[in-house]
């Protein structure tokens, strides 16, 4: 792992600072509220339930409508899965490692003056895991869900943004820089997880860095549909959903209500996955709850 420059130690510590001020003013039922859960070494934040308003009138099409939805509380883990977290993994089941490398398409090689090692790859370590597959993804929450006898699983779409919304709910693009690494801010590639400030949850990365992986089918127009508890996403689809935006997007693409969705055989550079945990659920039956299965 590539250690960090005084100046970048030195802009955390003040992304730090000013967050923590800048979010006392984002209300969040139970921010504020102690205790989270170690497992198997990842640490999860406890997100505590509530009401919050999913989505945004303002944004793209499936945005809309903005709805509320009602959330149980569940654990969050406090970054994205790391390459230590994945390799670790890929070693105890004999799984190919997958690489570091950051090529999505032949022309990101050509952006901007930055040298990337792209053919031999990122540093791993704490680097957040890239080129994983939603498949891959579901394994790794197998293999930890069997290692510790908690449900461990990925994260709904509405988990996911009402946990991101814990401290980034504003789309102004001085918050995101202080929480995100973006296209403008990243130098072309994935760093450090916990290296930017956390939100008023204490989640780290949940905009920029790498999109992540949520559990549900993809559909642009489920909000319209949704009976707004505790949402699961469509029973099938195509595509699943991703959140937050990465390294590769622009601001304006980092931002909690923006949705896309991404074939879940799909291995990109710009996109790995966060795992949560729910407390109220028996081995097995919230994962089959959450995602329809
Ligand atoms: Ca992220």
């Amino acid at each position: 792992m590539r250690t960090p420059r005084p100046r970048e130690r030195s802009f955390a510590r003040l992304a730090r600072l000013a967050t923590a001020v800048l979010c006392a003013s984002f209300a969040f039922p139970g921010a504020q509220e102690e205790g989270g859960l170690t497992l198997d070494g990842i640490a999860f934040v406890r997100c505590p339930g509530g009401t919050f308003a999913m989505g945004s009138n303002g944004g793209a099409p499936d945005e809309s409508p903005e709805h509320p939805v009602q959330i149980r509380g569940f654990y969050m883990a406090r970054h994205e899965v790391t390459f230590g977290q994945y390799d670790r993994f890929c070693e105890e089941t004999g799984r190919a490692k997958t690489s570091a490398g950051g090529l999505i398409h032949g022309d990101w090689a050509k952006m901007g003056d930055a040298e990337i090692d792209l053919e031999g790859g990122w540093p791993r370590g704490d680097r957040p895991a890239i080129n994983v597959s939603w498949h891959d993804a579901e394994a790794f929450c197998a293999w930890l869900s069997g290692k510790t006898g908690r449900t461990v699983r990925l994260p709904t779409e509405a988990e996911w943004e009402y946990a991101c919304r814990g401290g980034a709910s504003s789309r102004e693009t001085w918050a995101v820089d202080l929480v995100a690494w973006h296209s403008g801010n990243a130098n072309y590639q994935t760093h450090a997880v916990m290296s930017k400030a956390p939100n008023a949850l204490g989640l780290y990365d949940m905009l920029g860095n790498v999109w992540e992986w949520c559990g549900d089918w993809y559909d642009p127009d489920d909000y319209s549909r949704s009976d707004g508890r505790d949402p699961r996403g469509p029973a099938e689809g195509r595509l699943r959903a991703v959140r937050g935006g990465s390294w590769v997007n622009e601001p304006r693409f980092c931002t909690a209500t923006n949705r896309r969705g991404c074939d879940p055989a799909y291995k990109g550079g710009g996109l790995g996955f966060r795992v949560v945990v729910s407390p109220e659920a028996s081995p097995g039956a919230a994962r089959a709850a959450a995602h329809g299965r």
